[in-house]
This record gives C-alpha cells, sequence and structure tokens, in this order.
C-alpha cells in the first residue's frame, strides 16, 4: 500500500495575504485535486483576475479567519505572510516553495509537508495530479499554466527548473495555449495595467511581512513593463512606505522591477532603510534607489542579502 495525500472535504486551502496568481490558482487547482474550498486572504490582482476570466474560473472566496478551521496552506510557509487567526487553525499540510526560515507555521502534531525546490507552486499541484491520476481538465490547465507564468515570468527566470517548463508544456496542450510566450505576454500587459490603483495599494499589491529575530520588515514588488509609470509616483510610494513603517516595522522596502530590462531599483522609507540596502547589497543609492542589475525576483535576489544583514 503507498501513501495517498487527502483532505476532509471542509478543508480550506489557503494561499498568502495579498494574494498573487500563484497562491490563487494553487489554491483553486488543489481545492479542485483533494475537494474543499480554495481561499484568498485579499484582493485579487489584475494579472490574476485576467487569467481566471480568460479559463472562466470563479475567484475564491475571501476569508482571514481560520481559527479551529481545517486549513491546508499553499504558497506560502511563514505565519507572517498569512492572517494571524491561521496559528489558531488546524493546519492539515504545508505545500510550498520558499524558503523555510523564522516563522515557520507551527502544527498541533505531525502534518504532511511538501516542500520543493521548484519556480511555483502550481508545479506542485499539478504533478499531483499526474501522481493521483486524476485527469486535468482544461480550466484546471490554465489556471495551473498561469500560477506558472506567473511566478517564472513566462519561464524566464533563471531559478525556472526543467519541471516547471515540462509540466507548463504539458498544460498548455490542455489549456489549448498554442503560443505559451504570448499568453505570458499578455499575462504581464495585465499585471503592468496598473493605472486605478493609488500609490498606497501599488506598495501593497505584492507586499510581504518578514521577520528576522526581533526585526520585522515589510518588502513590497512592484514587476511591471511600464515601470516609468510607478515610478512617477515615487514621492506618493514613499510617504506610503514612512506611513506603513509606523506599524512597528524596523524597515520598509520596495523593489521597481522593470519587466522590460529585467534591472531593478529598491527602495527604503528613509535614510535608515536606504543604508540597509546599501550594506545588505554592496551597492550605493543612485538617483531613486539601490539599483540592481540583473535582478528581480524576491524570494531568490532581494531577500537573502537582507536576511543576511539582519542575522549577521
Ligand atoms: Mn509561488
Amino acid at each position: 500500500m503507498s501513501f495517498q495525500l487527502s483532505f476532509p472535504s471542509n478543508a480550506l486551502f489557503v494561499g498568502h495575504k495579498n494574494p498573487d496568481t500563484d497562491c490563487t490558482c494553487s489554491a483553486i487547482a488543489a481545492a479542485n485535486l483533494w475537494g474543499g474550498t480554495p481561499i484568498v486572504q485579499g484582493e485579487l490582482n489584475p494579472e490574476t483576475t485576467f487569467v481566471l476570466e480568460q479559463f472562466g474560473v470563479k475567484a475564491p472566496a475571501f476569508e482571514d479567519n481560520f481559527a479551529g478551521k481545517d486549513v491546508v496552506i499553499v504558497d506560502h510557509n511563514q505565519t507572517t505572510q498569512s492572517a494571524a487567526s491561521v496559528t489558531e487553525a488546524n493546519i492539515l499540510s504545508i505545500i510550498d516553495h520558499h524558503a523555510v526560515q523564522d516563522n515557520f507555521f507551527f502544527q498541533k502534531g505531525p502534518i504532511h509537508i511538501d516542500m520543493r525546490t521548484v519556480a511555483s507552486c502550481c508545479t506542485i499541484i499539478a504533478d499531483y495530479y499526474e501522481e493521483m491520476n486524476v485527469e486535468i481538465t482544461k480550466e484546471m490547465a490554465g489556471v495551473m499554466l498561469g500560477g506558472i507564468l506567473s511566478d517564472t515570468l513566462a519561464l524566464t527566470v533563471p531559478h525556472t527548473t526543467e519541471i516547471d517548463k515540462e509540466i507548463a508544456a504539458k498544460l498548455a496542450k490542455i489549456a489549448g495555449i498554442e503560443d505559451v510566450a504570448d499568453f505570458g505576454q499578455q499575462m504581464l500587459i495585465a499585471k503592468s495595467d496598473l493605472s486605478k490603483y493609488t500609490a498606497a495599494e501599488i506598495l501593497n499589491l505584492d507586499y510581504k511581512d518578514f521577520i528576522f529575530g526581533d526585526i520585522k520588515i515589510g518588502f513590497g514588488v512592484c514587476e511591471s513593463l511600464l515601470i516609468d509609470k510607478v515610478k512617477a509616483k515615487h514621492d506618493e510610494i514613499t510617504a506610503a512606505m514612512v506611513e506603513n513603517k509606523k506599524n512597528d516595522y524596523n524597515a520598509i522596502f520596495f523593489a521597481y522591477v522593470d519587466l522590460t530590462t529585467n534591472n531593478s531599483v529598491v527602495i527604503g522609507a528613509d535614510d535608515a532603510d536606504f543604508a540597509v540596502l546599501e550594506e545588505a547589497y554592496g551597492v550605493s543609492k543612485g538617483d531613486l534607489g539601490v539599483a540592481l542589475e540583473g535582478k528581480i525576483s524576491r524570494k531568490n535576489d532581494f531577500i537573502p542579502p537582507v536576511s543576511a544583514y539582519y542575522n549577521k
């Protein structure tokens, strides 16, 4: 007899706060596979909305009260990236592809944990369909492809693995997407349309908290094909960062990620934050902030030097 992962039908499949396409689509596809309810902990971004509309898939319900509930965590593994009530949930499993650092979810007993070194959580969920011999519908193939293309910027980021590429190709076939690069480009265009957002909303759209010992930081990222339009709001974004910092943060950082060049500029809320960035990255502040060439990933590029700085 071999182990087969299963969950009770009342399980909630929960992605991180400030949801992105990968966590939302992971929750949808996992809930579809195992039975249960996909959950988002915030409003969907325009890229995720585009993907769900393409495949006629309903957005998950919003929920942030997890006390006493059966929960499967997808696409994150730190309490700082979920509502506080998740610490009172009955966590059944963690399925993720991020580094295990501080604030890993505590568990009441032994649970199933699946952390893989792939570029997207949807890659892992798609692999479960295969392993469990469950047919992938066009809709589910579409959303999982969306998650993979989002986290890998259409399979271009250096940490994209062969498994991500192989699974994306299979999903594209089922989803009826002939030109994956073109679909990825359409996702980036959708993601880059930030015209309806205020500076504070742009800061918080893709924003995560990190805790290093007793240091708490916030790190927002904006990936755009039209990053100059975002940089034009620099003063307002900085003001929003200063405002966020009042909520017991030691530092607030934000990265302008230019998807046309794959270069980034990371900024801080104030001089003290900029001093951290200069030392962590070993780069002096330029016009707006610290310029990082060829670096675009919070998980792989931005956080490790900052983590090393605070943990030294
Ligand atoms: Mn992810």
